[in-house]
């Protein structure tokens, strides 16, 4: 059955025009004004904007971390991202020491394959390096995984020597690299000393991994990749002094991309002093920053600097958050984020003057899309692609709560805020996912095996 979405403005990274979109078979057909109807059911969406499905490159679904499991699985994860607008998400399926890529990969394939309701792809976390994970990295770029993800810090840290050979690697097959930038030895030593001071509240989590860690990371990865001649993602960036180095490193003519998430750009670390345990809820890592590092951000986004802007959503309850109690060092880190990126960024970019429409689709839709190989079947609305479609409603106004949200958590960060706009329909591949923002079908997601950003550019 053929559908045709009549009378909207279509957004693409280019900007905003009238025109109407002919869907068949799960397919774009034709974008154009005055299409012909034959044989079309016709949706009218007058007053709508339409955005191609947003894709979100950073989730933590059914992860196991900081002694427990991530809240929500991929069967809620996906169904709150589809809610949101997400038709894609990339998630981190990791090889753990002592596993090859493909054990990695298949428990992944295991937690996701027919319980998903958007499309998804996974990167893979390596955690250590020898010649089998070497050969390996060539049956993964076969299998689509072709982004790969280091860490800094945390248990699945690898050294600087790991990094510089997995880059070269990776360099090889067109692969690309993101990485969590930390300098975990400075953490530790902040966290020790914050211990024999007897601070043991969320109010030292901020102090205990500050800019200047990141921005060391920042720069000796950027250092590393300079000498591999290789392109790296800086993920989830949060602050000034991480972008300046970033700035610096392109100066150099190296090829680096950046991200960042809504709690970077829409929340500051003085909710790590709310009264009692309240502020664990927002204890994420990096942590969030100052109302300056927010400000230095988006003008980045405006600008170019930052290409992508994903979640990291990696969701816990409040009884998760109560296992760093008694010490702010045990609080799993992370945060919900899926259901609520498309509109914080509608109306807190757009609505709000910071970015415009054309903007807001390259960074949710566009951009990640040729970064980590998708386009032009997703992150664009032209014909051949896949009819991945939010209808967005701009006149339209609500308020974020928790009573109101289908992840998997008893709290909402963004709780309480008014927005403006509303994702009023969501197509995956042709079929309506969420109609009246309401999850009308779920499972429809499919694994997305992805070209390299080679193939992208
Ligand atoms: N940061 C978090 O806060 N949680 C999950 C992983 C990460 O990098
Ligand atoms: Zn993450």
């Amino acid at each position: 059955m053929k559908i045709l979405l009549r009378g909207g403005r279509v957004v693409s990274g280019d900007g905003c025009r009238p025109a109407d979109i002919l869907i068949d078979n799960g397919i774009i057909l034709e974008v154009g004004t005055e299409l012909e109807a034959t044989g079309a059911r016709v949706v009218p969406v007058d007053g709508k904007l339409l955005f191609p499905g947003f894709i979100d490159a950073h989730t933590h679904f059914d992860l196991h971390v900081a002694g427990t499991v991530t809240a929500d699985d991929f069967e809620t994860g996906t169904k709150a991202a589809i809610r949101g607008g997400t038709t894609t998400v990339i998630d981190f399926g990791t090889q753990y020491p002592g596993e090859t890529m493909k054990e990695g990969l298949d428990n992944w394939h295991k937690k996701a394959d027919g319980r998903s309701s958007c499309d998804y792809g996974f990167h893979m976390s390596i955690t250590e390096w020898n010649e089998e994970l070497s050969r390996e990295i060539d049956d993964m770029i076969a299998a689509g995984v072709t982004s790969f993800k280091l860490y800094m810090t945390y248990d699945t840290q690898v050294d600087d020597k790991t990094i510089f050979q997995i880059l070269k690697r990776l360099k090889e097959v067109h692969g690309i690299t993101g990485v969590h930038c930390e300098n975990s030895g400075l953490i530790a030593a902040l966290q020790e000393e914050a211990g024999q001071r007897g601070e043991t509240g969320v109010a030292s989590h901020p102090a205990t991994r500050p800019a200047a860690a990141e921005a060391e990371a920042i720069n000796r990865l950027l250092r590393l990749a300079q000498i591999a001649e290789a392109p790296v993602v800086v993920v989830h960036l949060t602050c000034e002094e991480g972008l300046k180095v970033i700035e610096e490193a392109r100066e150099r003519g190296q090829e680096v991309y950046a991200e960042t998430c809504p709690q970077y750009l829409l929340m500051d670390d003085s909710l790590y002093h709310l009264p009692g345990f309240e502020g664990a809820r927002y204890v994420c890592a990096p942590p969030l920053r100052k109302p300056s590092d927010e400000a230095r951000l988006w003008q980045a986004l405006n600008n170019g600097e930052i290409q992508t802007v994903s979640t990291d959503h990696c969701s816990f309850t409040l009884k998760q958050k109560e296992l760093g109690k008694d010490d702010f060092t045990k609080i799993p880190g992370g945060m919900p984020g899926v259901e609520t990126r498309g509109i914080l960024m509608y109306s807190e970019g757009v609505a709000a003057g910071r970015i415009d429409e054309a903007r807001m689709c390259r960074l949710l839709s566009e951009n990640p899309a040729r970064l980590y190989g998708l386009y032009p079947r997703k992150g664009v609305l032209a014909p051949g692609s896949d009819a991945d479609i939010v209808v967005f409603d701009p006149s339209a106004e609500e308020v974020i709560t928790v009573k109101d949200q289908i992840t998997n958590v008893d709290y909402a960060p963004f709780e309480g805020r008014k927005v403006k706009g509303r994702i009023q329909q969501v197509y995956l591949r042709g079929e309506l996912a969420v109609d009246d923002h309401q999850v009308v079908q779920t499972g429809l997601g499919q694994y997305i095996s992805r070209g390299t950003y080679e193939d992208c550019r």
